[in-house]
Formats: C-alpha cells, structure tokens, sequence
C-alpha cells in the first residue's frame, strides 16, 4: 500500500532557504507549498521551488554512471564501475605528474553545503593543492575586501533599518525572501537607495537611483566617501577610536569631487551628493554590495570602499545597520598542511591574499595551467555540481581546455554541455534525496542552524558525499573517511555545539546557536590584525597592493583602452538574475523555461536605431576573445552605450565573449560585468 505523508523542510536551491512542505507519495511528489509557518520565508516560494517537483522527475535526469565511449557515445556503467576507473585514472595521473595535475572544482550547488568540506579532506589526503570552488568567481571579493577592512564581513540588518542601498544587488530576482525584509521596512519608512546601471523594477521604487556606467562602482564610492568627509557627515567618535588611517583616506577621496565623478561615472553631480547625503545622515543605515559590484577587474578595492562607507558612518555592528553574526561553530574535516607534496596551489602566486584567505586554487587560470602548463600541467578534472562551459568566463578557452584533458569526471543531474566533454559522468541525488544542514547567518543574520533531511530515494544516484567518501576509501583513505555514512559525518561536524543529526530533526525551526548583541568590537576589536576598522591597510601594502582603496579603471573600458574602444564601442554587462533560472540549470524545466523562454541581447532602442538594428533580428555581438549570435530586444532601462545580455544558455553562450586574462589582482575575480564589444549584422562579420 502506498504511505502519504506531509514533511517540511527547507529550499536549498538558492540561499533564501525557504520553507517548504511537501506531500510525499511513497517517492513521488504530489505537491509543494510554502511554509506558511516559516520566521522567514512565511509561506514564500519562487517560481524555482515550486518546480521542485519537475526538477526530481524531469525525464532527461541522468539515472546511471556514465563512461564515454566513443562521440556523444555512452555506456551506462555501476557506481563500482565508476570509482574503480576513477580512482585508477587518478592514480595513474598522481603517479606520473604528481597529485597536484588532479584540480578537483565544486560550484555553486556547493555553497555552504555539508559535502564541500569532504570534497577538499580528499584533495588533502590525495595530495593535492587544487581544490577549488564557486568562489573563485562568487562572494569571496567583497569577503575578502571586508576581512581586508573591518576583519570579517557584516550582514544587513534590512528589519530595523531606515535606510537601505542596494549596490549593484537585486534581490528581488536573485533572494526573494531578503526582498520580502527589505519591502516590509520600506513600508515602515525606510529609504531605498539602487546602484545599478539598469533601471529595474526595485531601481524604480527606490528614492534614489544612481544608474552609472558599468564597473565605475569604485569612484562613485569614492565621490560619495569625498561628500562625507567635506561635509563632516561621518561618525567622529568611532572614526577616532576605531579606525586607521582616517587622514590617508580624506587625502585620497578629496580628489574625487562629485564635479570630477559625474563624468567618469555619469551619474549627474547632484545625484551622487544626494545619496552621499542621505545614506550619512539617516541612520540606522545599511549597504548590501551585489555580484554587480564584484564581476570587474577592480572588484575588491570597489568593496572596500564600500565596506569604509558602512563603517564610517557609524553603522557597522548596530541593529538596522549591518551586524557581525559567526557561522555556527562545526568541527572541520579539513587537514591543513598536510600535502605529499609543497607545490603551490594554481593561483598562488598570482593571487597570495585569495590562497591565504581561503587556502584554494583560483579556477579561474585553471585553463592556463592546462592549456600552457603554467605553472604546471593539471591533467585530470573532477567537477561536482557546475557547468564551466557555461559559466566560466572566456568559454572558448575552458572548452579547448576541459576538451585536453586526460580524465574528466562531471557529477551533475543532466547531461549538460560540460557534462558532455566528460569521460564519466556521474548522477547527483537532489537536496531532496541527502540531509544537508541549513544555516541562516550569512545571509538572515540569525544565528540558527538546523537539518532539512534526507526525504526521498533517487535510485541509482548517490549523494557527493557518498560518492567522494567512497572514493577516498576505495583509494586507502579510511582513516581519514571513517564515517560510515552521511548522518554519522554531519554528527561530527556537529560535535563543538553538542548536537546531534537525532536533535536537530526534532527542531524543524532550527537551533540558535548565540545570542545576538550589537557593537562587540568594543570589547573584543575588530578582527583586523589592528583590532580596528583598517581603511589604509598595512598588510594590503606588503602584499603590493595598494593599501587604500584607489579606483583603477575596468581593464576594459573607454577610458582605459580608448584605441580598442574605437572598434568595441559598447559597454556589455552579463549576468543579471532571473528568477526562474539558476545559472546555466532549468532551461529544461516547462513551467521555468516559459518564464523567460529564448536569450537576448538587451539593446537601448536609439542605439538599435542608430545600428539599424531591429527587435528580433539575430544579430552578431563580438569581443576580444569570441562572438555570439543572439536576439534583439529593446530596452529603455538601460543607457544607450550599455548592452546586456544573460547567461547560462547553451545557445548564445555570453561566456564565450567575457575575459580570464584581467582579473581582479587580488581576488582573481574575472570582468563579467563591464567589457567591450560590439555588435555587427549578421552577414558583414565572418563567424
Ligand atoms: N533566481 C536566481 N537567483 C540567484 C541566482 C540565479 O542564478 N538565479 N544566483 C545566485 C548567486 S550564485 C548569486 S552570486 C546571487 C547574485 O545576486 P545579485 O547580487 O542580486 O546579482 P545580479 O542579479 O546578478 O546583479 C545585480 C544587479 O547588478 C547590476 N549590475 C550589472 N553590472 C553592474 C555594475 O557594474 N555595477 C553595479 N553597481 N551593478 C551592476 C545588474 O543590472 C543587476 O540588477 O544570486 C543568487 N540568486
Ligand atoms: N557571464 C557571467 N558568468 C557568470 C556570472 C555572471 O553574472 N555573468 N555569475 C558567476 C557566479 S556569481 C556564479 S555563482 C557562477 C555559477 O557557476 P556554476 O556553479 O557552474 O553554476 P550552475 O549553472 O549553477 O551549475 C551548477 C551545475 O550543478 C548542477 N546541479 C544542481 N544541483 C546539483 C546537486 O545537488 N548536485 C550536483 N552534483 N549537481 C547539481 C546543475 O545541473 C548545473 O549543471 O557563475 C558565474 N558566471
Ligand atoms: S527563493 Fe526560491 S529558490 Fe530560493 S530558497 Fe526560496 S523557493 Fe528556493
Ligand atoms: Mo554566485
């Protein structure tokens, strides 16, 4: 007889972490709904969460292992199958260029989930330095711009605040629950405050929206830092007691006059006073920086200047302001230090502050280390839970390089287009199918954790964290894989809050860890190696960079590369969220692809005017490093010198046109957000 039941648990498609009730069938979904009961969430589910149901059932999930065989040739195989040709492929490949030629790459499915440390404890014992993640191109410049800063990075706290700035950040498309907050203290008075070069729907509600050039972020920041300084608008007692370098940072922000800005950014002088103003004198006041401040070449020092505008306006660790929340304290699998071999990791020396944050290779350049053998060869790949092809910028070249290698394993839902140039691929369970831990502190600011478990069977796929600890012990590793299954793993991770997989299922709200409390800097400092807010920062110097937050142009723009301008007029920025899509996934789910059914590139309709293109015409759009054709759509949202255009389609790749040559110097962050280009009518451009 079949067993009907009701379970609850959380979204772990995007960070919102929605609650969510389910109605099982044995294995099968019957419905889905929003947990009304939820603090946060409050009943709220996207468009993506509903389709849950879709995404477990959708026909093409991939149901077996796979070994290529031969062109677009596949042979299923077992998962015993599997691990024995992977561990004997690497293996052979540790044996005859070191463990270091093995990079292992976890995307964004394995942001803060429970099998990301387990994926780099195996690279450790296997010996190598690469291990990599989504944060070569996500969240870790502005992370690391505000440990470079204030020690750590703070949470918005939107439910008491009065007024808000939303920094190249929309979370009405990319977290909807954080949207509902920040709706909620706009109805209580706050003010909005958008910085985006579109004018989107929260840009419209917002009481100012200063729409800039692309990738100017850090000058305006500067400009804005220049009112506040000229105007004594600052908090004087805490810039006195807990800053360094007040008197080097007024120096520098002094030669940024709105008068001077207005022209490199084009938000009018006026404009750019009146947010100064307002976001300094109406307090308590908050700034959430968005991936639009942190896809450009000069993405950490744009978020340090920001993070000095939240701390020196006396708004950093107050409620309304942005808080300081610690993750919740888990044990670590991780083994530091413990490499075979010294060879340092891919990134390294190109990006010492990035290694020594995160202890990580850059993925970035993984393709000048395979393609150039700089500084040595990677030859064997493993990618869990991303789709580089699609999503790693200069596509055409992670292509040639994922296509040299030697072994390629992908581990994914769907055979997608990296999944393709594979030699195995490996079938994922959903987070439906493993017991995933849940922690609202980076992105609530509440310090709660709590367990959504483990609901239903997938057959034939195993969770990554099955599959990367029985690798490690088909390959010797047991004493340091000694959990014998998932649960067992996550009661270790528990041990240093004395909870257990056991407890926690009996706390579907979760368990808060601490208690929150405003201003702990003044009895515990700043985590800085200061104890104060660092806006010039000694170890930023030593490092070579530049210990104040100076604005350099994009490594592509018309003010830094005026000759190659001449050719790519227009300004492309790429990426903006859409709320029915994840990245490059769901374009296969019905009720999502209709939301957004074809890519376009996004034109202002006096520049198609003036290009003599018209609105669904397939035209060619070309930069630097490749070229793409895409559809026109008109646009009065943005300026006529900017285009945009989305990513993750498999057709109209935008990656094939974004750089991995510039990058961030110290994040190592690629431009996805600001490059040059140019659009040419089918026929007169050779493709
Ligand atoms: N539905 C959905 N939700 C998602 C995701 C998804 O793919 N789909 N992805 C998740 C991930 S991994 C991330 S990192 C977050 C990102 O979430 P957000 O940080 O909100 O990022 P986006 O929506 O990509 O970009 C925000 C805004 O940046 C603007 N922008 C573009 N260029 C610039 C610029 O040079 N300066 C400024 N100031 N703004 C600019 C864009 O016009 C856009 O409105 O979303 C997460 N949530
Ligand atoms: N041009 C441009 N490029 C960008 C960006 C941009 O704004 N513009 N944004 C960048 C950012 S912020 C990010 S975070 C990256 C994201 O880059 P990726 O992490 O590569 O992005 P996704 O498309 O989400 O790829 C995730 C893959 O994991 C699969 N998957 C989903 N759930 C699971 C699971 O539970 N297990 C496993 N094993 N697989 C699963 C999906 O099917 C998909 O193929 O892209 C970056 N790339
Ligand atoms: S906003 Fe959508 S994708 Fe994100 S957690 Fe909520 S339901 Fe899931
Ligand atoms: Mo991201």
């Amino acid at each position: 007889m079949s067993e009907r039941g009701i379970v609850q648990t959380v979204c772990a498609i995007c960070n919102g972490s929605c609650g969510m009730e389910l109605c099982l069938e044995d294995d099968e979904i019957i419905e889905v709904k929003g947990l009304k009961e939820h603090p946060i969430s409050q009943g709220y589910l996207c468009p993506k969460g509903f389709a849950v149901a879709e995404l477990v059932k959708a026909p093409d999930r991939l149901k077996h292992p796979l070994r290529k065989i031969g062109d677009e040739q596949w042979q299923e195989i077992t998962w015993n199958e599997a691990i024995n040709l992977i561990a004997e492929k690497l293996s052979l490949i540790k044996a005859q260029n070191g463990a270091e030629a093995v990079a292992i790459h976890v995307g964004q499915t394995g942001v803060r989930k429970e099998f990301t440390p387990y994926v780099e404890l195996f690279c450790n014992v296997f010996g190598t330095p690469n291990f990599s993640s989504v944060g070569s191109h996500c969240h870790r410049s502005k992370l690391m711009a505000n440990k470079y800063t204030d020690g750590a990075m703070p949470v918005p706290n939107y439910e008491n605040s009065k007024c808000i700035v939303l920094w190249g950040y929309n979370p009405a498309k990319s977290c909807p629950p954080q949207m509902n907050l920040i709706n909620k203290a706009l109805q209580e008075g706050a003010k909005l405050i958008v910085i985006d070069p579109r004018a989107t729907a929260t840009a419209k509600k917002a009481d100012i929206h200063l729409q800039l050039r692309p990738g100017t972020d850090g000058v305006l920041a500067l400009s804005m830092l220049s009112v506040i300084v000229k105007e004594n608008l600052y908090d004087r007692d805490f810039v006195d007691k807990w800053t360094i370098g007040f008197d080097k940072l007024a120096e520098l922000v002094a030669g940024y006059s709105p008068e001077k800005v207005e022209k490199i950014t084009w938000v009018p002088e006026a404009r750019i006073k009146e947010a100064a103003r307002l976001f300094a004198q109406v307090s308590p006041a908050n700034i959430s920086p968005g991936i639009g401040t942190e896809l450009h070449t000069n993405g950490f020092q744009v978020n340090r200047a920001i993070a000095i505008l939240q701390a020196i306006t006396g708004n950093l660790d107050i409620n309304g302001g942005a808080v300081f929340v610690s993750p919740a304290k888990l044990a670590s699998p991780i083994l530091k230090n413990d490499y075979d071999n010294k060879k340092p990791a891919i990134g390294q020396k190109e990006f010492p502050l990035f290694h020594k944050s995160y202890g990580h290779a850059q993925a970035n350049i993984y393709t000048k280390a395979i393609l150039e053998g700089e500084p040595y060869s990677i030859k064997g790949m493993v990618i869990i839970g991303s789709n580089p092809l699609l999503m790693w910028s200069n596509a055409g070249k992670v292509q040639k390089a994922l296509d040299s290698l030697d072994l390629l394993v992908v581990m994914d839902h769907f055979m997608t287009e990296t999944a393709k140039l594979a030699d195995i691929v490996l079938p994922a369970t959903t987070f439906l199918g493993r017991n995933e831990l849940w922690n609202s502190a980076s992105v609530f600011g509440v310090s709660r954790i709590g367990l959504a478990p483990k609901l239903l069977e997938e057959p034939n796929c195993l969770s990554e964290w099955q599959f990367i600890s029985k690798l490690a012990r088909h390959m010797g590793y047991e004493e340091a894989f000694p959990w014998e299954n998932e649960e067992e793993a996550i009661n270790f991770r528990l041990q240093p809050l004395n909870l257990s997989v056991e407890e926690l299922l009996k706390m579907p709200a979760g368990y808060t860890y601490e208690d929150s409390k405003e201003k702990k800097y003044q009895t515990q400092g700043f985590k800085t190696p200061s104890g104060k807010v660092e806006l010039y920062s000694k170890e930023l110097k030593e490092y070579g960079y530049d210990p104040l937050p100076s604005y350099e142009e994009p490594s592509e723009s018309p003010e830094s590369d005026p000759e190659t301008a001449k050719n790519y007029p227009l300004i492309l920025t790429t990426g903006a969220r859409y709320l029915g899509y994840f990245h490059s996934r769901y374009r296969n789910l019905p009720s999502l692809r209709k939301l957004a059914p074809e890519p376009y590139v996004e034109v202002h309709k006096d520049k198609a005017k003036e290009l003599g293109i018209n609105e669904g015409e397939m035209v060619i759009v070309d930069s630097l490093r490749g070229a793409i054709e895409v559809k026109v759509t008109f646009t009065d949202e943005i300026d006529p010198r900017v285009i945009f255009i989305s990513h993750g389609w498999d057709i109209s790749n935008v990656n094939i046109l974004t750089d991995n040559e510039f990058l961030d110097p110290v994040s190592g962050f690629p431009p996805d957000r600001a490059l040059m280009v140019r659009i040419v009518k089918k026929g007169e451009l050779s493709f």
